[in-house]
């Protein structure tokens, strides 16, 4: 059997990466002998067509630059400021702009050349994500005959949303030309087929395939995972290294661990959490929520305007509530190790989920797994997460609704032992049996 190439839009950095998708791949790569493929995070001027090794770590990894051109036009302009608003359902962001789909074009072609001098014809090729659509397109076009996978990270979009984008038709053309299209939820897979249905003219087919010319795509939901087990190890282990004080035995914690991005919610979460201490004057001083987000995609403007928005309103909180004593919410802005996240999540008692959309959201699956299974925390989870297809125990809360969220904290927060007992055994099962492994093999083996 041939290698497995798979390709995203940066490669993991550093000799021993770590996260998700690296264990996930990692696995498959270092069983199977395979290359990740992606950008190296550094732009140069005038990108040479080579591909370079990156020494070091479990598996192979070659990557290229992008030019200051690129970076702006494919990444923070197509991929950024186009695809992901689009597929989040926010269609009111779009900016569209024609040498940002140029750029983008430009891009996948020529990776698509550098990977003609590398493949084999048995080699099997994984894309991952919304950066590079059109690869697949772009190596048929230089006669590669591989069987290609797609998997797509975030929602698909409706079949209406997608006409907002002037060259619809064409995204529905790029996905024909894989044999396998991967989605996170079954609500992804029927978005997906409308659209190839109505957006680009293909005909639905029986067993999950449609058919455009010139092949029949399968497209099914590979809801992605984490490695439970092991989370769960880890958030034990952290925990008991966290530095006294952060749980105070008269003090309930919530919290909230999200890239500071416009589709996760954070505004309403902290809307919602005004409203439950305006309600319940009984757990001033009892409850504090820790919010954990990252800046990302600095200087694309809708990412300005939501950190502006969230400091106002954590400030907005804190001024209407806060005492000598208690101050309501922290609001972190910086990146926090992954294995000090675990301990805090076994440290919370509520997990705050609120997505306006969401792909899957793996936040969601480490709370559950860093939870102690004798004494858990409570999820609420946003109906528009991906994972709420699986993760029905948890309390499936609409992130518009500020009245709602606020009644689930406060079911959260007074739930007897018992029944969080009983939701967590659920939850964990679930994630247990599909975890990251089950995932990466569904996909594989769909593929071929
Ligand atoms: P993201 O939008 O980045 O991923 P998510 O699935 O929650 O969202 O994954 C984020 C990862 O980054 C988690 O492992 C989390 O622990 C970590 N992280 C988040 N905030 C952090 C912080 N403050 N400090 C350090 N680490 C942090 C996209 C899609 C999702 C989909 C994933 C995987 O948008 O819907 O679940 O890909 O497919």
């Amino acid at each position: 059997m041939g290698r497995l190439i798979c390709l995203s839009n940066r490669i993991p950095l550093g000799p021993n990466p770590s996260g998700g998708l690296v264990v996930a791949l990692g696995d498959a790569l270092t069983e199977q002998g395979g290359i990740w493929i992606g950008t190296s995070g550094e732009l140069a001027e005038k990108p040479d067509n080579t591909l370079r090794e990156v020494e070091g770590g479990a598996f192979r990894r070659m990557c290229f630059d992008l030019s200051p051109d690129e970076q702006a036009n494919y990444y923070d302009g197509y991929a950024n400021s186009v695809l992901w608003p689009l597929f989040h359902g926010r269609t009111d962001l779009l900016d569209i702009r024609g040498e940002y789909l140029s750029s983008y074009k430009e891009v996948n072609r020529r990776l698509a050349k550098m990977l003609m001098t590398l493949i084999e014809p048995d080699d099997r090729i994984w894309v991952h994500d919304f950066h590079l659509l059109p690869l697949a397109y772009d190596l048929r076009q230089l006669g590669a005959t591989n069987r290609i996978g797609f998997f797509l990270h975030t929602p698909f979009p409706t079949a209406l949303a997608l006409q907002a984008l002037p060259n619809g038709s064409e995204v529905c053309q790029w996905l024909a030309h894989y044999e396998l299209v991967g989605l996170q939820a079954e609500r992804d897979v029927r978005n997906c087929v409308d659209a190839m249905v109505q957006v680009g003219g293909a005909t639905e087919l029986a067993g999950g395939f449609v058919h455009l010319a010139p092949r029949q795509t399968r497209i099914a939901a590979f809801p992605i995972a984490i490695d439970a087990t092991e989370f769960a190890d880890l958030a034990e282990a952290e925990f008991r290294k966290l530095p006294p004080g952060i749980v105070k035995s008269d003090r309930r914690l919530m919290i909230g661990v999200d890239r500071l991005d416009y589709t996760k919610g954070v505004p309403q979460r902290f809307r919602a959490f005004g409203e439950f201490l305006q309600r319940h004057e009984d757990w001033h001083r009892h409850v504090s929520l820790l919010q954990i987000s990252p800046p990302t995609r600095e200087g694309v403007a809708a990412y300005d305007d939501i950190r502006d928005e969230t400091e106002h309103l954590s400030g907005h909180i804190n001024g209407t509530f806060a005492d000598i004593t208690w101050v309501p919410v922290r609001f972190i802005n910086r990146p926090v190790p992954r294995e000090t996240l675990a301990g805090l999540y076994r440290a919370s008692h509520v997990g705050l989920v609120t997505p306006l959309m969401d792909g899957m959201n793996l936040v969601a699956k480490e709370f559950v797994a860093a939870q102690n299974p004798d004494d858990p925390g409570v999820l609420i989870l946003s109906q528009f997460a991906g994972a709420a297809e699986q993760m029905g125990d948890a309390l499936i809360v609409n992130p518009h609704d500020p009245e709602q969220m606020a009644t689930a904290m406060m079911t959260a927060l007074a739930m007897p032992r018992s029944e969080r007992k009983r939701r967590h055994a659920t939850l964990m099962a679930a994630l247990t049996r599909q975890d990251v492994h089950w995932w990466s093999r569904g996909f594989l083996t769909a593929l071929g």
